[in-house]
C-alpha cells in the first residue's frame, strides 16, 4: 500500500472538509464558465503538533510572502485565485501592512471642541502604492475572484490538498496548481502523540518523527491528471539545488519546478521545465523600488499555462 494511502487512513480529516469542497467547486465552476482560468496557490508553512491538545509544535521559516505576492499578480493577469494559506501568514494585499505600520501614515484631525467629530486621513507620501493596492483590492472584491482557505497543521494541509486536487480535476487544463507552501517532511503519527502537554519533569524530550508522504506524484497521476502543476523546490546548498529540481520533475512528470535558495529567494529563482532552465533575476534597483520577483514568475507561468491549454485543446478534445 502506498505511504500516502496509509497516511490518510490513519489521520483524521478536518471537520469542515466537505463544506470547503462545495465552496471550492462553486467558486471554480463560476469562474471557468466566466472564461477565467483558475490558480490554486498554497502558501506558508505547516505545523507539526507534538501533542493532541497542542501546546507545542514544530514550525518552519515560511512567511507566506511568495504565495501572497503571487496571488496578486495572478489576479491582475485575469485569473481567479484559490489561496490556501497558513493561518496568520502573509495575505494578498494585506501583506503590505506587515512592513508598513498604518499608525505611521494615518493622522487624526484636531478638533478640541468635539473629539468625536475628528476625522482620520491618510498621508499618502508615507504610504507609497497604497492607492493602487486599494484600487486592485476593491476590484478583486467586486469581481469575487479571490477565495481564501486557511490551514495550520500538516495534516489539515494534506487533506485539503487531496480533496482540492480531486475536486478541481473536473476543470481539466484550465486549473494551475502553484504549490509554494513549505510542507514539513517529518511528522508524528496521531497514534504516537501525547494527549496532554508533555511534562518537562519527564526529562529530556526525544522525538521520533516519521517521513511525510509525498503527494505530488498522486496529485499529478491520479487526482488532477489534466491540470498544469507547478511545484517549488527549496534548498540551502547551491550545489544540489539544480539536481534536486530536475529529479523532482523527472520523478513526478509535472510541468514546472521552480527552484530557490533560502537566502536569495526574493532575488533569484530558476524555472525548470522538461525542455529548459530559465533563471529569473531581480536587479538591485528593481528591489530598491520595491518590485517583486513574483511579478516575473507569474508572467512566465501564465504564458506557459496558455500554451499548455492551447496544446491540449485539439479539435474534438473536451477540456
Ligand atoms: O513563504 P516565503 O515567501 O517566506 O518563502 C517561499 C518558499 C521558499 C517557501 C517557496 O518559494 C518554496 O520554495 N516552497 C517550497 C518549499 C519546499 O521545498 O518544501
Amino acid at each position: 500500500m502506498a505511504d500516502w494511502i496509509r497516511y490518510f487512513e490513519s489521520e483524521i480529516p478536518p471537520t469542515n472538509l466537505e463544506e470547503t469542497r462545495k465552496t471550492l467547486y462553486g467558486f471554480t465552476a463560476s469562474h471557468i464558465q466566466g472564461a477565467r482560468n483558475v490558480v490554486f496557490i498554497t502558501s506558508g508553512g505547516t505545523t507539526v503538533p507534538l501533542e493532541t491538545n497542542t501546546v507545542r509544535f514544530i514550525d518552519n521559516f515560511s512567511s507566506g510572502g511568495r504565495g501572497a505576492a503571487s496571488a496578486e499578480y495572478f489576479l491582475s493577469q485575469g485569473y481567479a485565485v484559490i489561496f490556501v494559506y497558513r493561518q496568520k501568514s502573509a495575505l494578498p494585499f494585506q501583506r503590505y501592512f506587515i512592513t508598513q505600520n498604518p499608525l505611521e501614515f494615518l493622522s487624526v484631525s484636531d478638533n478640541v471642541d468635539n473629539p468625536l467629530a475628528r476625522s482620520i486621513s491618510v498621508d499618502e507620501s508615507k504610504a507609497p502604492g497604497l492607492k493602487e493596492i486599494l484600487t486592485q483590492y476593491r476590484e478583486v472584491k467586486r469581481n469575487g475572484t479571490l477565495l481564501q482557505i486557511e490551514f495550520t497543521t500538516l495534516s489539515s494541509y494534506l487533506f485539503l490538498l487531496r480533496m482540492s486536487a480531486e475536486t478541481l480535476s473536473a476543470f481539466g487544463h484550465r486549473v494551475m496548481f502553484y504549490l509554494a507552501a513549505a510542507v514539513s517532511d517529518f511528522y508524528i503519527p496521531r497514534e504516537n502523540l501525547s494527549t496532554h502537554k508533555i511534562q518537562s519533569s519527564q526529562g529530556p524530550l526525544v522525538l521520533n518523527l516519521q517521513q511525510t508522504p509525498k503527494l505530488l506524484q498522486p496529485l499529478v497521476k491520479d487526482w488532477s491528471p489534466q491540470a498544469f502543476v507547478v511545484s517549488f523546490k527549496l534548498e540551502t546548498d547551491v550545489n544540489i539545488i539544480s539536481k534536486k529540481a530536475r529529479e523532482s520533475l523527472n520523478k513526478n512528470s509535472h510541468q514546472v519546478v521552480i527552484s530557490n535558495i533560502l537566502q536569495t529567494r526574493r532575488k533569484t529563482v530558476v524555472i525548470v521545465t522538461a525542455n529548459e532552465e530559465n533563471a529569473i533575476w531581480m536587479s538591485d534597483s528593481e528591489l530598491e523600488q520595491g518590485k517583486d520577483i513574483e511579478e516575473k514568475i507569474v508572467a512566465d507561468l501564465v504564458k506557459k499555462h496558455s500554451e499548455f491549454i492551447r496544446n491540449n485543446s485539439l479539435p474534438g478534445y473536451n477540456s
